[in-house]
């Protein structure tokens, strides 16, 4: 898309994502999820995994989350909203130009037939602001996106940025 309508210039947002390049791991953002589609099983058309959002001091009226998708279906899947309960969630994309991190709303992402998109810190995040209430570790927060396909929710568990960022199982 050309242009820069949208573009947030806020300093404080300007900070935390440079906070969050800082645990960048764009090896991850391009790698390939292998995965193994078990024919004859009913599969959700967009499949949700290791979603989480990045607790903050109390008082920062913002935080960000992030998950992965992967287009399970036969048809391509066009995410066009996201809705949580902890605030109001908008699809986002940082880029760093000239050494400063600035971001910009994307209106919807488009996922192929088989195609899987990673929203990781520094790369494409779900931005949560006027947040109704500080999200703290431990906590779950209920995300759901809504596409072409219908309404897809994810528990999103709390946790610190950083080491941590990276899920474990
Ligand atoms: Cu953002």
């Amino acid at each position: 898309m050309g242009g820069r309508p949208g573009v947030y210039r806020n300093q404080r947002m300007e900070y935390q994502h440079a906070m969050a390049d800082v645990f960048l791991h764009r090896s991850l953002a391009t790698s390939v999820l292998g995965g193994c589609l078990l024919w004859g099983l009913p599969a959700q058309a967009l499949e949700l995994s290791d979603a989480w959002v990045r607790a903050m001091p109390p008082g920062r009226p913002m935080t960000a989350a992030y998950l992965n998708l992967r287009n399970d279906s036969d048809r391509v899947v066009t995410v066009t909203g996201i809705t949580s309960t902890l605030g109001e969630a908008s699809l986002h994309e940082t880029r760093v130009v000239d050494g400063r991190s600035t971001m910009h709303e994307l209106p919807q992402l488009r996922l192929e037939t088989g195609a899987s998109a990673r929203l990781v810190p520094g790369g494409m995040h779900i931005m949560l602001m006027g947040l109704t209430q500080t999200p703290v570790v431990g906590e779950v927060v209920p995300l759901c996106l809504d596409t072409d396909a219908g309404e897809f929710c994810v528990d999103a568990p709390v946790q610190r940025g950083g080491g941590s960022s990276q899920h474990h199982h």
